[in-house]
């Protein structure tokens, strides 16, 4: 349900004629079925997405939300300009909304643009806690029809679960989607996927990964597939309003009527550009233009940059012309030194004008440099005024489309301009946006340089800057008056969407002055951007990456303004990862012996229980702590307690070092109480998606071997060779 309040109505100039526009929302559950599965989901005002929401600037804009859910939940006003306590963020400067109470969400609209709302509660979004937000010029007339767009992925999966098995197992997901990058995948790719791997393997890196999570949909406005009719009135083009409301999945979007006009991102308008293929990063959003065909319904296609799926909205009346298909993706030709884009054989980028290259985007196959003689103009859009309705369910008129009747008639808008060169074949990174007008800081701040390396464990599912994670070091303190310029390093194999509250931050690009303003940037494996931004703000905004994911297992942080921060230990406990310890079970059962371990993990500690048996009267019992100093290196300490064969009960204490090797070997390093060393060797190669080999030694001679075959992401059939308990078939799973 939502209403709207108008003020002053007759009474005022157009311009000063600001209203309070009011909504108000349950959050609830409605059933849906993405997939053909019945499934339960979250809903506000019984909609996945929620509704948009219309406003101008200089309106209030008051939301009341009513929680009629069993469970916590928040909203968070993404992208938008506004009091800090009205931000939504759980505990840091919004109280959560508790299950049967209600909220009120009011703030001035202070800019223009397209935006977004969700949940910044556990997982909410992943089950569909997002809406879209629309914020106009006061005085301005759409003149073109227009449509929002948002995506979002879907798993039919509890989020929570999805999460639980991220921490058990990491190639889970890629299992399911038959992601699993064996050997025999690397070979058949040939020798610079061979040359890629050993590289990476050398160096400890881990292949390169598109995507944490298989979806099992992706929606567009909440459907696999959806239509838009024809405007009313005739126009050339639509303007069409993306967003990224996904939970952790970029998109690739491609429209079949030709290039699309990038004239926004983030909601800040640019110069406008023609691109064919759009990258949008997870919460990002872009505003573009896309022409019409009378007769045709013609596809904007948003497929999941793992290849995996895609989401369809025609837009149109008549005869249906789909979007092209995608390339799947080679991650075996993505190497950590190469090309993280998907267009391989693009030209590199000219850095023709003078401008410092400084923002490094890793190397992006954006060419955006406009030598293509052969690039047409854009044809200019259809004029305005009879064309001005607006169109789609979600697109009622709004107050500004009432002042703006008796206001003179606007200037152009930037959106009028011809896109300039070249059509961008794949839009991956910021080096071709150009901002609308000057984003420079304000001169004679003092500056504070802020180095964030981006890092990660795969292996542990653990996501950090700096090597650590939130809970362990929640805050970066900055001071208002500044000009704040983040250094973002990533040291990953992963993209990583970053989100930072209350602030539009400068992407600092070859073009200088004009570099574009954003809220959301996303850094590519491997790769390097510097953003920077006006510290002009107080007290403490969120900065963590919008992977939920990601955000929930440690890489955020608090940006806290030094003189004024409301940020205590106990209130960083609360917001940061709202699950500290995972488990992990593992059993072998096998025809010569039974192996039982059971882990307890957080981001640092990790304890570990093992019992070895065999069928006569030996055993291994070990109780050991782990801790995780990085990625490579843990240390351990513990007790063994043997029984073998006859022999005396046999109980030391041991204590060592883990530590990964080049090639990915992981050694351990141990003495024990009775001054004994000893080193082992271990490791797993996945020769094809279901054939693993599996081997140890060590320096006590002892040696296992052997095979599993595996048969789902959780169980295998394996042969093993032990020196201590002899050759054996059997099966490990774990849970
Ligand atoms: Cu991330």
């Amino acid at each position: 349900m939502s209403f709207r309040m108008f003020c002053l109505l007759s009474l005022c100039p157009a311009v000063l004629c600001a209203e309070t526009v009011s909504y108000e929302f349950d959050i609830g559950t409605i059933q849906r079925n993405f997939t053909g599965t019945p499934v339960t989901v979250l809903a506000i005002d019984q909609q996945v997405p929620a509704p948009t929401l219309r406003a101008a600037v200089g309106d209030t804009l008051r939301v009341t939300f009513h929680n009629r859910l069993e469970v916590n939940t928040s909203v968070h006003w993404h992208g938008i300009l506004l009091p800090g306590d009205q931000d939504g963020v759980p505990y840091l400067n919004t109280q959560p909304i508790a299950p049967g109470a209600s909220h009120t969400f009011e703030f001035p609209i202070l800019h223009a643009g397209t935006f977004w709302y969700h949940s910044h509660t556990d997982l909410q979004i992943q089950r569909g806690l997002y809406g879209g937000i629309v914020l106009r010029e006061r005085d301005s007339v759409e003149v073109l029809p227009e449509q929002v767009v948002l995506f979002s992925d879907w798993t039919d999966e509890e989020p929570d679960r999805v999460l639980a098995n991220l921490k058990k197992s990491d190639d889970f997901y890629a299992w399911k989607k038959g992601a699993v990058q064996s050997w025999d995948r690397v070979i058949a790719n040939g020798a610079p996927a061979l040359r890629t791997r050993l590289d990476s393997a050398l160096s400890r890196m881990g292949p390169m990964d598109l995507a944490d999570v298989s979806y099992d949909a992706f929606l567009a406005n909440g459907t696999t597939s959806s239509r838009v009719p024809s405007p009313a009135a005739a126009a050339g083009q639509m303007k069409l309003r993306l967003i990224n409301g996904s939970t952790s999945s970029y998109y690739d979007v491609e429209y079949a009527g030709g290039p699309m006009t990038v004239v926004a991102a983030d909601g800040q308008d640019v110069m406008p550009i023609r691109v064919q293929r759009l990258r949008i990063s997870t919460a990002e959003t872009y505003d573009v233009l896309v022409p019409l065909a009378a007769g045709q319904s013609l596809e904007l296609r948003a497929t999941s940059i793992d290849g995996t799926g895609y989401s369809s909205v025609y837009i149109g009346d008549g005869e249906a012309i789909a979007a092209p298909d995608m390339p799947p993706p080679n991650l075996f030709l993505m190497g950590h030194d190469m090309d993280m884009g998907m267009d391989m054989d693009m030209e590199p980028m000219a850095m023709g004008d003078g401008m410092p290259a400084n923002s490094g985007t890793g190397r992006g196959d954006t060419d955006a440099t406009g030598q293509n003689p052969e690039a047409m103009p854009m044809p200019m859009p259809a004029p305005g005024g009879a064309g001005s309705t607006l169109v789609g369910e979600d697109s009622p008129p709004t107050a500004a489309d009432a002042h703006s009747a008796h206001s003179a008639p606007p200037p152009p808008m930037p959106q009028m301009a011809p896109a300039m060169g070249a059509v961008i074949p794949h839009l991956t990174d910021y080096e071709a946006l150009i901002a609308a007008s000057p984003t420079t800081l304000p001169q004679g701040q003092s500056w504070r340089d802020v180095h964030l390396t981006l890092s990660g464990n795969m292996e542990r599912y653990v996501w950090s800057f700096n090597g650590r994670t939130a809970r362990e070091d929640p805050q970066v303190l900055i001071r208002r008056g500044e000009n704040v310029r983040f250094h973002l390093s990533n040291d990953t194999m992963m993209h990583h969407p970053l989100h930072l509250h209350g602030h539009f931050f400068r992407v600092v690009n070859r073009h200088g002055e004009r570099s574009p303003l954003k809220h959301t940037v996303n850094v590519p494996p491997m790769g390097q951007v510097v953003i920077e931004f006006d510290a002009n703000e107080s007290q403490d905004w969120l900065f963590h990456c919008h992977n939920q994911y990601h955000m929930k297992t440690g890489m955020n942080r608090v940006i806290s303004y030094e003189e004024s921060s409301l940020l205590t230990p106990a209130i960083a406990a609360q917001i940061q990862p709202y699950q500290r310890w995972f488990s992990l079970s593992e059993f072998h059962l096998m025809s010569s012996f039974m192996d039982y371990e059971f882990t307890l993990s957080d981001e640092r500690h990790s304890f570990d229980f093992e019992l070895d048996a065999d069928l006569s009267d030996t055993y291994e019992l070990h109780l050991f702590y782990n801790y995780h100093f990085n990625r490579f290196v843990a240390g351990f300490a513990g007790i063994e307690s043997r029984q073998h064969h006859h022999e005396n009960n046999h109980d030391i204490a041991v204590a060592g070092l883990n530590i990964t090797l080049p090639l990915m070997i992981d050694s351990e390093w141990r003495l024990d109480d009775h001054g004994e060393f000893r080193l082992e060797l271990e490791s797993e190669l996945q020769l094809t998606r279901q054939f693993g080999f599996d081997w140890r030694w060590n320096t006590d001679n002892e040696y296992r071997y052997g095979f599993n075959y595996r048969l789902s992401n959780r169980f295998s059939i394996t042969v093993h060779r032990d020196t201590e308990y002899g050759d054996g078939i059997g099966v490990q799973f774990f849970y």
